[in-house]
């Protein structure tokens, strides 16, 4: 045996010692040992195994800093910073294991304690810090920044409590709040010498020589918590850098010592107010104030960090633009540029045409919505109070852009308006903001101090252009790309679904993990009968696991062999939830006219979480859950139809219920879904798709052959057409028995036990504006999913479209998404 051959296996015995030595002293100090013969409970092992795991993870951190600074002080790397008001990070205790190679270790160890690994592992709560697909995808880019090797840092916020947890009460959603932190959090290492202070509020002094200062009011400190993302093929890893705000002086001795206490702590109590709780992501006017200043923190802290580091490696802000990306994760923290710009000029004293050059080569911005109702502005008055400084500089920013376009398109008064960095509030700006009330548009800031900006999915790139953007690349037609979503394999494959990839792993090999596009590999077994018969086996051993998490959750037994139909995602009305549940009632209706019918038995699963002032999406959920008890507790129905929701959807939850799906519904009106994320997930692990065409569905199609994906609907250039030639919504439903019966039963109360009213305002949005075009939709949603009972039928048929499916989905890993990042927007090269 050659040494070299030798060498991993040494590493890996030593990993395992290190990782047995450190997991015994964890649960020594709990007062589990062998002597005492305590057996350790399920969470204490999960702490453990934990803490084990992040001792190893922190040597890998050590030296891929330590390498990086290296390369960062001879000009040899960009930085990649990924800046992020959400990270969806979910567990991590699996992917730790897995990256290390220790999940037979810990299977062993556990074994010895009478627990079992998964059982372990349900224990750990998600890191659900995010709302959505945006901090998803912000948490695969991680994965995929260490698989790549690619010097880089997430930096994010510390919520104390993240996305609230979802409770059902009588069919309604009641939240609570989430406190993942209760009992400690074994991942997260403090790092008390990294301080930064941030400020608000206060005035601009202006000095002598004319330079300008903020004095804040308001004086903050935030410390880091770093946690550390491994790569699963080296040893690389990345950083995510979580803020946490305290209050600059502990506390008010002056008052304190005059007996007011309350007094003497109140700005402690302001300042932890940043650190409470992540914004749902339609948030009411109401705090939007704490919102602005989360923003701002998140920003400032991560800048100075930044700087601070450049300057640490190199000496100098020399090229700190060349050396650094800083990106936008949507215009969350836009307020980026204008604190960079605040950073070089007041407490560095660059030139303005200095600090504006590097903050353009460092910036760039992704957008993640074409709704221009989501668009993010902040009302000028709130920047006053708040970031007076910053309101200076945009106006600075936004007056040298407006003499250029003036220049370059003279005459052209309206395009300056609509252009502007700033919102007049004269007129309808589409947003039903106050009329009058002058607003910071932020997706204008980040489009005029970026060198690049990207969509998400082809379609949503092209319509970004064509639409909310149109003006913006007229003026920089060179700025706007595309970069599609991808998803990391290595949690949503090898870790969600074992079967799979042991299956994967015998007839492909290995090398999927970190080639995706070794998949295709798999196309050739499309008309293999055993290979179709295996991923059957497959699918139905997670079908009975996902059954059995319903029969405990909901104590309803489902049919295993019924089709497994599943829409799992934030509700929201464009994502249409509700054409979902129609098609579900006009099946139960079509059963019980037809009891006699060979029906193809489904269970239909929705799971998703409603923002709590989101009135429309909470009555969605009512009616599901009013539906499936109707539809339950009809005998006619049998086993031949459920309908399920599943409560408190997360990452964890899509884990269990994405590798049991056979079926995926991605139903967004055309152009409103900007990509999807989940669309990809669910097709890697073999489900078909039966969606519109929108987002990443048209590329999926695309990859492995609009055949064989399920497409229904009207595209978007019939969509816009319908809308112009004026949609009359009641028309439709008039003219489709099938559809009236569906509306009529539940105007009528047939779901709400005769309460005629309790659906009225759902009724009548879909009877009057019909937004989102369900009811247009209807009868070609129906079309298909009678293709898709068709398919089912026959298992060989379905197995091979299936394999087909799983073979195309070779281009949609994170890791090429960020490969083109880096190519696109990141490098150096990008700057042109
Ligand atoms: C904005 C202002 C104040 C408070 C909250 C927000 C807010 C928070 C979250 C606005 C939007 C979000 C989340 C958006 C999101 O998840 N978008 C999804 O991004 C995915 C990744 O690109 C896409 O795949 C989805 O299509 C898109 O909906």
């Amino acid at each position: 045996m050659t040494t070299a051959s030798l060498a991993p296996a040494v590493a890996a015995t030593d990993a395992r010692a290190a990782f047995q030595h450190a997991l015994r002293r964890e649960l020594h100090a709990s007062g589990v040992t062998a002597q005492t013969a305590t057996i350790a409970t399920a969470p204490l092992l999960m702490r453990a195994a934990a803490a084990a795991c992040r001792e190893l993870l922190g040597q890998r951190w050590a030296d891929t800093q330590a390498a990086d600074a290296v390369r960062g002080a001879r000009a040899e790397v960009r930085r990649v910073h990924y800046l992020s008001m959400e990270f969806l990070m979910g567990r991590a205790l699996g992917n730790a294991l897995a990256a290390l190679k220790l999940d037979d270790t810990l299977r062993e160890a556990f074994a010895a304690q009478g627990q079992s690994l998964p059982d372990v592992l349900e224990r750990e709560p998600d890191a659900a810090l995010g709302n959505g697909g945006l901090g998803r995808l912000a948490a695969c880019f991680l994965d995929s920044f260490a698989e790549l090797g690619l010097p880089s840092f997430g930096y994010g916020l510390r919520y104390q409590y993240g996305m609230f947890a979802q409770g059902i009460q009588d069919g309604r959603q009641v939240e609570a709040p989430d406190d993942w932190l209760a009992l400690g959090n074994p991942w997260e290492v403090m790092r008390p010498e990294l301080r930064y202070p941030v400020g608000f509020g206060g005035h601009v002094e202006v000095r002598a020589d004319g330079s300008r200062r903020w004095m804040p009011a308001e004086a903050l400190v935030a410390t880091a918590y770093d946690f550390i993302v491994p790569a699963h093929h080296s040893a690389r890893v990345s950083t995510l850098r979580q803020w946490h705000a305290q209050a600059a002086a502990p506390i008010d001795f002056a008052a304190f010592c005059r007996g007011e206490h309350h007094a003497a702590a109140a700005h402690r109590v302001a300042a932890d107010a940043l650190n409470w709780v992540l914004y749902p992501d339609d948030s009411t006017e109401s705090g939007r104030t704490l919102r602005l200043k989360q923003e701002a923190f998140l920003v400032s802290a991560s800048l100075q960090d930044l700087i601070a580091r450049h300057l640490r490696e190199t000496g100098s802000l020399q090229g700190l633009g060349r050396a650094n990306a800083i990106h936008l994760n949507d215009t969350h923290p836009a307020l980026a540029p204008a604190e960079l710009m605040r950073l070089l000029l007041d407490d560095h004293g660059l030139s303005w045409d200095e600090a504006w050059a590097i903050t353009r080569e460092a910036v760039s911005y992704t957008n993640h919505t074409l709704m221009p109702e989501a668009l993010e502005t902040w009302p000028v008055r709130m920047f006053e109070a708040l970031l007076p400084r910053h309101l200076e500089l945009i106006y600075e920013i936004n007056r040298r852009f407006l003499d250029d376009v003036a220049l370059r398109f003279p005459g052209d008064v309206a395009l300056l308006r609509r252009v502007s960095l700033i919102d007049e509030g004269q007129g309808e700006d589409g947003n039903g903001h106050g009329h009058g009330e002058r607003r910071v548009r932020m997706a204008a800031l980040s489009i005029v101090a970026s060198h690049r900006v990207n969509g998400v999915a082809a379609l949503h790139s092209e319509l970004m252009v064509q639409t909310i953007f149109a003006d913006y690349a007229r003026i920089f037609p060179c700025r706007f790309h595309n970069v599609t979503n991808g998803v990391t394999p290595r949690r949503w494959l090898q870790q969600a679904n074992p079967a799979l990839s042991a299956l994967l792993d015998a007839r492909i090999g290995t090398g999927w993990r970190q080639r995706l596009d070794e998949l295709e590999r798999v196309k050739p077994l499309a008309a293999d009968v055993e290979f179709g018969e295996q991923l059957q086996a497959v699918k139905r051993a997670n079908k009975l696991r996902l059954a059995a998490r319903i029969q405990r959750e909901l104590g309803v037994a489902v049919n295993v062999d019924s089709l497994f139909d599943v829409q799992i995602k934030r509700i929201h009305e464009y994502k249409r939830q509700l054409l979902n549940v129609l098609h579900v009632i006009s099946r139960y209706q079509a059963i019980v006219a037809n009891p006699d019918g060979d029906w193809v038995p489904r269970t239909v699963v929705i799971a998703g979480k409603a923002a709590s002032a989101y009135v429309t999406a909470k009555s969605i959920i009512q009616l599901t859950h009013d539906v499936a008890r109707v539809i339950a507790s009809d005998p006619r129905v049998g086993d031949r139809l459920r309908l399920v929701f599943l409560p408190n959807y997360g990452v964890s939850l899509a884990e269990t219920i994405i590798p049991a799906a056979d079926l995926s519904e991605q139903i967004s009106t055309a152009g409103t879904e900007a990509s999807g994320t989940g669309n990809m997930k669910f097709a890697l692990n073999g489900a078909l798709t039966i969606g519109t065409w929108d987002g990443a569905n048209i590329e999926m199609a695309q990859a492995f052959g609009e055949r064989n994906m399920f497409t229904f609907g009207l595209r978007t250039e019939q969509v816009d057409a319908l809308k112009r030639a004026g949609y009359e919504p009641r028309q439709v439903v008039e003219q489709n028995p099938t559809l009236r019966a569906v509306i009529d039963a539940i105007a009528r109360g047939d779901f709400s036990q005769g309460d005629a009213g309790r659906y009225r305002a759902l009724v009548d949005k879909l009877l009057g504006e019909d937004v989102y075009l369900l009811m247009a939709d209807f009868a070609d949603y129906l079309r298909a999913q009678a293709e898709v009972d068709t398919l089912f039928r026959d298992r060989q048929a379905w197995a091979a479209r299936v394999a087909l499916n799983i073979a195309g989905m070779g281009m949609f890993s994170s890791d090429r998404t960020i490969e083109e990042y880096i190519d696109r927007v990141w490098s150096v090269k990008s700057l042109g």
